[in-house]
């Protein structure tokens, strides 16, 4: 089935407002954010006909064996109507109530004992519904194996019907829906996110089961599986590392996912732009050891502007020694680092040695690491195998370390935050080895959370313009890549 012809027809579903939002009561009594309102279908005679096509190519698709066709009362009467109409198919009809006179029959239509019926539905939501006609069905002799619902809400209804032996084909899911609307601007990012947090809250079949965090074992599965998950979802899953979820909430927050890197050499411009660019970014990073002027007053301020304006600092060390002397770096000397910066990194090729040396200082202080699996310089060794063994080193020691320093995506596991560098809105280079990639591609096509932005803010004629610019093509890119996902 074309995505594209299933993407407008979302579409034409809102415009007839098929689709709404705001608050209404479900069957169950619960209110919901979203409704679904198929019914007004019939006075929409080319919709109906295109959801009535839709339905049996999926049948067709399937390769569905059935005798009779049974559209469940009354929303999805007119589609199975069209549908065996259309293609001369037997259809039958099962009364909502037994008629107190004449034959009392519940299905109405002629049928053999031991026929299989084809059970077709709007909407599923638990799945009811169907199981409320199939009994019916089941009553008058005949089989049910299969039923084609156009709208899955994605609550349950599948593995409920499941339970029972029907197996439900969906053709548009809940979150595909609200992606394509998403990505159409029919709905904003807040809307979309409280209908999903909705749906994966109410799933009917398999009733909240909360662990520590207050996520749903299902709602973890979901979320897992079947979607691109928003900053603010993985924040709250269960194995996510509590630094990574503070800066994964500082995300949504301030709509940022832009870290600003202060390659600076004079500690008040450094404090100075921290102070401007703060409401703007998630993290900051510095390279401590490039200032000219470093005093411990330094740090103090730092720590106290990324309080004021709610970000992480990040000291860009890569560490790449033995575990015992990157404790000493990362502890004492002259910068103390782990004292004040919330996120460091290390380079892999001492082997977990590095990361076991940090971790030691760093996980009593809550601090979190970046491993470096793949490097924005040209001719970088950080690639293949290596890229797969700081993966692994990273998932062998998921208490301290948070996410990766990459170029694109190296992982699915949502817990880990991926941050690139090299980012500026001209692709190139500079001259010395490093490459440039624009936010966007960052985001949407290497599937990178952080954009890492250095020179192409610093070298702006106006930092805090060229930091906003960055900040929303960052944002606007996630949401982008939000609404492109779902199935
Ligand atoms: O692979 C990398 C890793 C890092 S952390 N490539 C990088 O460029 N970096 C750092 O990101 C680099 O040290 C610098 O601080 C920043 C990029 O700066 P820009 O001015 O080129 O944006």
């Amino acid at each position: 089935m074309e995505n594209a012809y299933i993407d407008s027809l979302i579409l034409k579903l809102h415009d007839v407002d098929a689709v709404k939002f705001g608050e209404y009561k479900l069957k169950s009594g619960l209110i919901t954010p979203i409704y679904i309102d198929l019914r007004v279908l019939v006075s929409h005679p080319t919709l109906m006909n295109q959801v009535s096509s839709l339905i049996y190519e999926r049948v067709q698709e399937e390769g569905l064996q059935f005798d009779s066709v049974c559209g469940v009362p009354y929303t999805a009467l007119p589609m199975a109507t069209i549908i065996c109409s259309r293609h001369e198919l037997p259809m039958l009809i099962r009364r909502k109530e037994a008629k107190d006179y004449g034959t009392k029959r519940l299905v109405e239509g002629s049928f053999r004992e031991g026929d299989i019926c084809l059970i077709i539905e709007d909407t599923v939501t638990s799945g009811s519904s169907i199981q409320e006609t199939a009994e019916v069905l089941y009553a008058g002799g005949l089989k049910v194996t299969d039923a084609v619902v156009l709208m899955d809400r994605e609550q349950g209804g599948v593995e409920m019907l499941a339970s029972k032996g029907i197996r439900l084909h969906p053709i548009i899911s809940m979150f595909k829906l609200l992606n394509v609307l998403l990505a159409a601007e029919r709905i904003d990012a807040k809307t979309a996110q409280s209908v999903r947090e909705f749906i994966l809250d109410n799933n009917t079949f398999s009733p909240k089961k909360e662990n520590s965090n207050g996520v749903s074992a299902t709602k973890k599965l979901c979320l897992e599986q079947t979607m691109e998950l928003s900053y603010a979802e993985r924040a709250k899953l269960p194995n996510v590392h509590p630094l990574a979820a503070k800066l994964l909430n500082i995300m949504e927050e301030k709509s940022s996912n832009l870290c600003v890197s202060l390659d600076l050499t004079s500690s008040e411009e450094l404090l100075q732009l921290a102070d401007s660019l703060g409401p703007l970014v998630c993290i900051l990073k510095t390279h401590v050891d490039i200032l000219k002027d470093y005093t411990a007053d330094f740090t103090q301020k730092l720590q106290a502007l990324a309080e004021k304006h709610n970000f992480l600092v990040f000291e860009d060390r890569k560490f790449a020694d033995i575990g015992n002397t990157v404790k000493h770096q990362y502890d004492g000397g002259v910068y103390q680092i782990s004292s004040w910066s919330h996120i460091v990194n290390a380079h892999v090729v001492p082997g977990p040695g590095v990361v076991q040396g940090l971790g030691a200082i760093g996980k009593p202080l809550g601090r979190g690491c970046l491993l470096i699996a793949q490097m924005s310089s040209q001719g970088s060794l950080a690639t293949g195998e290596y890229t797969q063994a700081a993966l692994k080193m990273a998932e062998d020691h998921s208490d301290f370390v948070i996410g990766f320093i990459c170029g694109s995506k190296i992982t699915k596991r949502p817990e880990f935050i991926h941050m690139t560098p090299g980012v500026h809105m001209k692709a190139g280079g500079d001259g010395l080895g490093q490459q440039y990639t624009t936010p966007e591609e960052v985001l949407c096509n290497k599937g990178s959370d952080v954009i890492i932005v250095g020179r192409g803010i610093l070298e702006a004629p106006d930092r805090r313009t060229a930091a906003e610019l960055y900040r929303k093509c960052g944002w606007q890119a996630y949401t982008k890549r939000l609404g492109q996902s779902g199935q």
